[in-house]
């Protein structure tokens, strides 16, 4: 064990929160084993199994214990950060980052948790992350379960993860370059624009018809902040969404928790399988 050093707190604004993501590296690196890792993997609604299909998980380590990650809010249900063997089809092998324990907007701890895990990644030595998430459909052709590349977004939460003159370009935010790659696992993949929307609620109808007339084809409540934040932390960015409903409106049917869960249940295995291929081939 090494000594205990203390860590900036996130909450402070005069803590540089790039100061704790490098503690929260440290920690991951000494915990862990791994001293650097390639890739990290954020993985939202319905995404849950597909770590395991990645590779070989090498260390385990409870999130909550990784500085600047927040207690779990429910007892028992606190979520590990995984670093995993990958082997590429050329024999050669990354290691991957599965953070856990995504931080949303809507739970009120501020921007700078949301973007913490992508910043941890990128202190690791992460030069790539995979954003996924679950979302509603503005398609009826795209059914629940459906795997889509993100193409582009529209951040409508009224934020950003930067603070102060920081002014980012995020021309390619999406790369078209992981783009052709995933693509190649699965040609039929299509490719979308993710609405951020800030939730915690679902949209109206008329929300989604505005999403829609804005270019959305996809909307959620994760991925764009810590896809502005993963780039201008130097991260290339590859985003997936599944929908798991059709957006309100676009379906006659009102949205039920559950069947999100449902769908998702149901991809799983899919979409796991989908997701394992294109990490092994980055
Ligand atoms: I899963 O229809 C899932 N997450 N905003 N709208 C928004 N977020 C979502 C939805 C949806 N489905």
């Amino acid at each position: 064990m090494s000594t205990t050093t203390a860590v900036p707190d996130l909450d402070d604004p005069s803590t540089d929160p790039f100061d704790v993501a490098r503690a929260a590296a440290d920690h991951i690196a000494e915990a862990t084993g791994v001293a650097g890792h390639d890739v990290a993997l954020v993985l939202g609604s319905g995404w849950g199994g597909a770590a395991e299909l990645v590779g070989d998980v090498v260390a385990e380590v409870p999130t909550h214990e990784i500085p600047g990650f927040a207690k779990p809010s429910v007892v028992g249900h606190g979520s590990t950060t995984r670093s995993i063997c990958v082997e590429r089809p050329d024999g050669s092998v990354r290691h991957a980052l599965v953070i856990g324990g995504r931080t949303h907007l809507y739970e009120g701890r501020g921007v700078r948790r949301v973007a913490h895990g992508v910043r941890t990644a990128a202190a690791t030595g992460c030069e790539t992350v995979v954003l996924t998430n679950g979302c509603g459909g503005l398609h009826i052709s795209w059914r629940p379960g459906q795997p889509v590349l993100l193409r582009d977004h529209l951040n409508l939460t009224g934020t950003s993860p930067l603070e102060g003159a920081t002014f980012v370009d995020l021309t390619d935010l999406y790369s078209p370059r992981l783009r052709e790659i995933a693509r190649q696992v699965d040609t039929e993949l299509p490719e979308g624009v993710y609405a951020q929307f800030p939730g915690p609620h679902y949209e109206t109808p008329a929300e989604v018809k505005m999403a829609g007339l804005m270019g959305a084809d996809l909307v959620g409540m994760s991925t764009t902040l810590e896809a502005i934040a993963a780039r201008h932390a130097g991260m290339e960015v590859l985003g997936i969404s599944l929908v798991t409903n059709l957006a309100a409106g676009i379906s006659p049917q009102p949205l039920s928790h559950e069947e999100v869960l449902e769908a998702g249940q149901k991809a799983g295995p899919r979409i796991s399988d989908l997701l394992a291929r294109i990490v092994k081939s980055l």
